[in-house]
């Protein structure tokens, strides 16, 4: 069984006493917070088996749950014919899970069907992606309440309960309606959309009162928050307090900006040690040319199509780095049964073909583009021996690349980061170089600048992005979301 003796004595950092919650004087609620309780982190895909740890929820999750033996529920990854209800138990590297099998169609509908065909693209401003459907809607409530199930089999009142993503916008709703009181925490990964855009998903105010049921509201921009706030306010009559504090029917939430960040010390580590490996890898095809590099799942979200452009457009008007800089693009494929990603897979592949057919040579391949995954360490040498990284997506709640590129780093030799202006990552890296991923001219002239950009510039970019990468890393963002439920209390 979970060993929550184990797994109690590693969260100092929780919730540790009896509480009354009070705003502006008045108690609003009476919560059991004793100590005792920890942390059980809910999202679809865990890290359970070592090769799934490779995706920005996965990592983040992993490394919180590691530092504090905590408990993890999530999907096991496996899919049957037959429909399972069971949680099932499991210990490793000092993380408990508790993990449950899906049917096929519960899969189809809640995962590849609404989580994925609705709520991911509406969420990136794809409206036009999007296929409502009331079935896939029913399902995605029915797997809500399936998971609110088993973390009400497994969780104490006293437990802080930390949901991941937007594929579980109902948990908290579902797990109030089974009697839970204790503390509820929902950190969304990817970006809240403009109140319209939300209000075009025709179940959006279902899913907004199931965001209500929630303590603690984790976003990961200033923008997100004020778009999530002004739904709520407008669809709602929800009252804003303060700027993280909202009240709503006698009860009281915290909306809190906190964008996440990565283990910037294990990057930094890694990087110096593969960095080795990666040239010898890359030696045959680089010789002594620039390498400009990208890191992304094959996602619509990424921009990766007008990337390729955007290297098309330098390569077309810069002749004198013809054979003498080159782009590799790793996009592992993600979700590739959905129409989305099946065009996005013929697009880049025709793209790829078309730009190295008009700019290569016998002895220089422009664009390389490697549809697999590599492990972290690996990617972190790669990005070190880069002298430009592209993070160049339409939109994304944060973007891991863009940090894991700059903890990669020589500090003594830095690359330079261009960055979409529409990446979550943009608010606190300012001084990359911001462009707009739609204008391939811009990608293009961004590029350019970058590789002829001074060493004394380079560093001071580099200085200053590190300060951000190492202050506001995994750590700081753990403690920045957890530390909101003590802001319940404080707001008296
Ligand atoms: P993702 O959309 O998956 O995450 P991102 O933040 O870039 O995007 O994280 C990807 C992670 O996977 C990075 O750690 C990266 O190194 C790794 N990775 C990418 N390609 C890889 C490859 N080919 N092989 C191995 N590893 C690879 C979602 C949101 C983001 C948000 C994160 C975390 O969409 O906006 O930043 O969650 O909250």
């Amino acid at each position: 069984m979970l060993d929550k003796q184990q797994s109690a004595e590693a969260k100092s950092w929780l919730l540790s006493e009896f509480r009354e919650v009070v705003v502006s004087g008045q108690p609003i609620e009476q919560k059991e917070a004793a100590p005792g309780g920890r942390l059980i982190a809910v999202s679809n895909r865990t890290a359970a088996g070592a090769e799934s740890r490779a995706g920005g929820l996965a990592v983040a999750v992993w490394d919180a749950l590691v530092e504090t033996e905590g408990l993890w529920v999530g999907w096991s990854g496996r899919i049957y014919d037959y429909p399972s209800q069971k949680f099932r138990p499991s210990h490793e590297d000092g993380v408990d899970f508790a993990l449950v099998d899906m049917s096929k169609p519960d899969y189809e509908g809640f995962y590849l069907g609404y989580s994925n065909s609705v709520l991911w693209p509406v969420f990136h401003n794809r409206i036009d992606l999007a296929q409502f459907s009331g079935e896939t809607f029913d399902l995605y409530r029915r797997i809500n309440e399936l998971f609110a199930d088993g973390v009400a089999d497994v969780a104490e009142e006293d437990d802080t309960i930390w949901v991941h993503d937007y594929h579980f916008l109902l948990l908290a709703d579902a797990l109030r309606e089974r009697g839970r009181t204790g503390p509820i925490g929902f950190f969304l990964h990817i970006p809240f959309p403009p109140p319209d855009t939300f209000r075009a998903i025709p179940d959006h105010q279902v899913l907004g009162e199931g965001l209500l049921a929630y303590n603690v509201i984790g976003l990961q921009t200033t923008g997100d928050v004020e778009n999530l706030a002004y739904y709520l306010q407008s669809e709602f009559g929800v009252q804003r307090v303060d700027e993280e504090t909202f009240r709503h029917n006698g009860r009281t939430f915290i909306i809190r900006h906190c964008p996440i960040g990565i283990d910037a010390d294990a990057f930094h580590a890694a990087s110096k040690l593969e960095s080795g490996r990666a040239a010898q890898k890359l030696e045959t095809f680089l010789k002594d040319r620039d390498l400009v590099i990208g890191v992304d799942r094959m996602d619509y979200s990424k921009g990766l199509p007008q990337r390729f452009e955007g290297m098309a457009a330098l390569f077309d008007r810069n002749p004198d780095i013809h054979g003498k800089v080159s782009f590799t693009q790793i996009a592992p494929p993600s979700r590739s049964s959905l129409e989305g990603y099946v065009d996005l897979r013929e697009e880049l592949d025709a793209l790829c073909g078309r730009i190295n057919g008009d700019y290569g040579d016998l002895d220089w391949i422009p664009i390389r583009y490697l549809a697999r995954g590599y492990d972290r360490d690996e990617i972190a040498g790669l990005l070190r021996r880069s002298k430009v990284a592209l993070v160049t997506p339409l939109q994304d709640g944060m973007n891991l690349v863009a940090k894991e590129f700059i903890a990669a780093q020589d500090p003594e030799d830095p690359g330079v980061l261009v960055l979409s202006q529409f990446a979550g990552a943009a608010e606190q890296m300012p001084e990359a170089l911001i462009i707009n991923p739609h204008d391939a001219i811009a990608i293009a002239d961004a590029v350019e600048q970058a590789l002829h950009m001074p060493l004394a510039e380079r560093k001071a970019r580099y200085e200053a992005l590190r300060r951000v990468v190492w202050e506001e890393n995994i750590s700081w963002w753990r403690e920045r979301f957890l530390s909101a439920f003590d802001r319940l209390t404080l707001a008296a």
